[in-house]
């Protein structure tokens, strides 16, 4: 069966191949620009069915194998799940390339060939554990090396300055560590138009390059080993953190040494780079390669600072995706002293001449210091990433103005003409057609198939949304894909969902401010309320699935006390009638494409202005989920669309949120104190009810120790308010099915392809390859 699987997939890439020969022609001859876009994450997910949707012949082979007795559905099940990537910005990056490829537009992706993609999750005893994620045991079908490609990237060193009869400085590396980074090219394939981009993964080999002076054979194969090894969860220790350093400084060099050099072939200069090339910024954790740009222009190519800058700065882009503080890089100095001196002597000139062009439109001192990349030891990414581009962006209208009101303010009011927003997206393609080909079917039925290429054409389905035959229809549908969901719970969790229960859907990374903590107190709620009522208004499944990252307790704990309330709950004779809960071990892309269709309240209840967008939450949405959520991210632009009748809003808003930070009034403890229901709630977690005493210690701790962070007992009575009406909204079941039909009508604006033509126009100026099917 693998066998089988690897020779569908070599065909399948084979055929794509002469689409990708030719964009990549095409590309050249018209001197297109196009799209880098550096990322240290591509949640890929499997490509096989994509791909074959993509290139129109999925249908073709699935007929053709079944004549061979061959199913392909099993094939399909035999691709590992890439996972390289950590959750939301890893999958955006994978979306934006299937996007960018399907509108026409011609690019790159960047990253690292890492060789573990994130953990594995496994759930013992309640508890996550994690292990290896070995994607790449059986081969990957869809990578080509290409040794030809490979560039040398240079580590540690010293400096040697020497000046020539001009007078001009050279600066050149001495004694340092050369790795030889070795492309493998994945082709990103369109939706039936034949264009074909390339996501390019390096990986690192020993160079033949002589070792420094200090160090052994061996060492250095093990460090040049270790360098491509794994990816870093979102909140890594400080162990491993230079590893990280090194990961990013590798694959940007040898991506900008790659482009200059064959920049360098084909034009006398480099002044037109910025008319060839964008370099999009995906995060900071690309950022070096604006420092690496200079370094590559002034010692390399020989430009003067002032030229060199001027292209760098027009050639950048940056996209911020959270406004977390501890979540925004930094790096102490002598870390990058260290292992990069040239780059981190550019830094340095970066920043003092920031710090000079601030003070001379201000005059104050002060403020310059307190813009400056360089402070109190640290290089602080985002503002040299700031800096450095000619565009800042953030990933939905609220985070991009929470952006420029709060975190870069000072940024924003002397550069206001860099800040954007870009509202994400998801491919509605691999999200609704190719993983619901049930709602598929329905709605081709009732709107025909243009939504697939343009979707804002899902829009026609508002005419249908008052129809009692399209919502019985519907809701059919959602059976269907509740049933599945309902067979995989079985066969991996053990345990009988109904599926004419409500199901409840929370499934993301786990983190505080997601606040999936809010919505077990409230599961606790409705469990002591039906023992004690013996009854319940409706039934229900509240489905979870969350990774935390390896050192992240508090988020391990949440999922430890998630399972056991969930082994209460199921086990319960009487409470187990109305209620399951149930977690999905290691949460992934192919999960999400069974559960996502199989959702009927989407929860997206962060703490207001800390989830810069969500984008489970427009999967969710388009295949036809009601979200119930905060104002939070992109569910305020959810909201804008679907209004009240189809949401359900609850909680705080961000600027209530931000006033209590600053007022200090906040005490958890009172609300604790005061209110019974939530004081039972937090007493169970001491009690004995779901575990030993002190099991739940860390989110005890963190409620009442640490005045609840994220304002979960805050926003908790109005969460209780807003489940009773989701309640009250499911019992009329064809009322239910218009406000789902409407959803989906509206989600159109969710499509990535809309994302990248926002890119596009107001960011990228890329012209698109037009080729599409005959
Ligand atoms: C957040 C946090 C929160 C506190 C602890 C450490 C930590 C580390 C990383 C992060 C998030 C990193 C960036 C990220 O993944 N952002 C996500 O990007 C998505 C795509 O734009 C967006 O939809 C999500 O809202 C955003 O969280």
């Amino acid at each position: 069966m693998n066998e089988q699987y690897d020779i569908l997939g070599t065909m399948v890439r084979d055929y794509a191949s002469i689409y990708w020969k030719e964009t990549k022609e095409k590309t050249q001859q018209r001197k297109s620009k196009q799209v880098f876009y550096f990322s240290m994450e591509f949640l890929l997910g499997r490509l096989l069915v994509n791909n074959m949707q993509n290139l129109g012949i999925y249908h073709i082979a699935r007929d053709g194998l079944q004549d061979l007795g061959i199913n392909i559905h099993e094939l399909e099940e035999k691709e590992t799940d890439a996972g390289l990537g950590n959750g939301g910005l890893g999958r955006l990056a994978a979306c934006l390339m299937d996007s960018l490829a399907s509108c026409g537009y011609p690019g790159f992706g960047v990253s690292i060939r890492y060789e573990y993609g994130f953990f594995r999750q496994k759930i013992v005893n309640g508890r996550q554990v994690e292990v290896p994620d070995q994607w790449l045991s059986l081969g990957n079908v869809w990578e080509i090396r290409k040794p030809k490609h490979a560039v040398e990237v240079r580590f540690y060193g010293e400096i040697d300055r020497r000046q020539d009869e001009h007078g001009r400085i050279h600066f050149q590396l001495k004694n340092c560590e050369h790795v030889r980074c070795v492309p493998y090219d994945i082709p990103i394939i369109g939706y039936k138009n034949k264009i074909t981009n390339t996501l390019r993964l390096w990986s690192a080999e020993p160079s033949s390059e002589n070792l420094p002076r200090d160090k052994d054979f061996h060492s250095y194969l093990n460090e040049t080993r270790e360098l491509c090894h794994g990816l870093y969860p979102d909140d890594s220790t400080e162990k491993g953190k230079l590893l990280r350093l090194k990961q990013q400084y590798f694959f940007v060099s040898a991506t900008l040494q790659s482009v200059l050099r064959n920049h360098a072939r084909r034009n006398p200069d480099f002044e037109n780079l910025p008319e060839l090339y964008v370099f999009h910024l995906n995060d900071t954790h690309p950022i070096l390669a604006i420092p690496e740009l200079m370094r590559l222009l002034m010692d390399e190519y020989l430009y003067e600072w002032n030229d060199a800058w001027e292209i760098t700065r027009r050639c950048f882009a940056y996209t911020n995706h959270t406004v977390m503080t501890e979540a925004l890089e930094r790096w102490p100095i002598n870390f990058v002293q260290t292992l990069l001196p040239r780059i981190y002597l550019i830094i340095e000139e970066i920043n003092r001449r920031f710090e000079k062009q601030v003070f001379e439109m201000t005059g104050n001192y002060d403020l310059a210091r307190s813009m400056s990349i360089i402070k109190d030891q640290m290089i602080h990414m985002a503002p040299m990433a700031i800096v450095g581009s000619y565009s800042v962006n953030g990933v939905a209208q609220l985070h991009s103005d929470i952006l420029k009101a709060d975190i870069f303010n000072n940024y924003y009011t002397l550069f206001p003409e860099k800040f954007f927003n870009v509202t994400n997206g998801i491919t509605h393609r691999r999200w609704l057609v190719f993983f619901n080909r049930h709602l598929t079917k329905l709605l081709t039925s009732l709107i025909g198939n243009t939504f697939i290429s343009d979707a804002s054409d899902l829009s026609k389905l508002v005419a249908h949304a008052d129809d009692p035959s399209v919502q019985a229809a519907f809701l059919q549908v959602k059976q269907i894909r509740k049933d599945i969901l309902a067979k995989y719970i079985l066969a991996h969790n053990g345990i009988a969902v109904d599926v004419n229960s409500l199901f409840d859907v929370q499934v993301k990374r786990l983190h505080s401010y997601k606040r999936q903590l809010l919505n077990v107190f409230h599961i606790i709620y409705q469990y002591f309320k039906i023992k004690n009522e013996q009854n319940s208004d409706i039934k229900r499944t509240y489905i979870f699935a969350a990774k935390a990252a390896p050192s992240y307790r508090f988020a391990k704990n949440v999922i430890e006390l998630i399972n056991a309330v969930a082994a209460k709950v199921n086990n319960d004779a009487i409470v187990s009638k109305f209620m399951k809960v149930v977690f999905i071990e290691n949460y992934d892309v192919s999960k999400a494409e069974i559960i996502m269709p199989a959702a009927d309240i989407s929860e997206q209840i962060s703490t207001a202005g800390k989830e810069a967008s969500g984008t489970g939450n427009m999967k969710m949405m388009l295949n036809g989920a009601i979200t119930l959520g905060t104002l939070d991210g992109a569910n305020v632009e959810i909201h804008e669309l679907v209004k009240d009748e189809n949401m359900i809003l609850f909680g705080l808003r961000s600027e209530d949120v931000t006033r209590l930070y600053q007022e200090h009034r906040y005490n958890a403890y009172e609300i604790y104190r005061n209110d019974a229901n939530i004081r039972r709630i937090i007493d169970s977690l001491k009690d004995g009810t779901f575990g030993p005493e002190s099991a739940f210690d860390e989110i005890y701790n963190e409620i009442i120790y640490k005045n609840d962070e994220f304002f979960v007992l805050q926003d908790f009575n109005d969460y209780v308010k807003a489940q009773q009406t989701a309640a009250i909204w499911y019992q009329n079941q064809l009322q239910w099915a218009k406000k789902c039909l409407l959803n989906i009508a509206f989600a159109g604006k969710f499509s990535s392809d809309r994302t990248i033509r926002d890119y596009v126009e107001n960011i990228w100026q890329l012209k698109e390859i037009v080729e599409y099917e005959d």
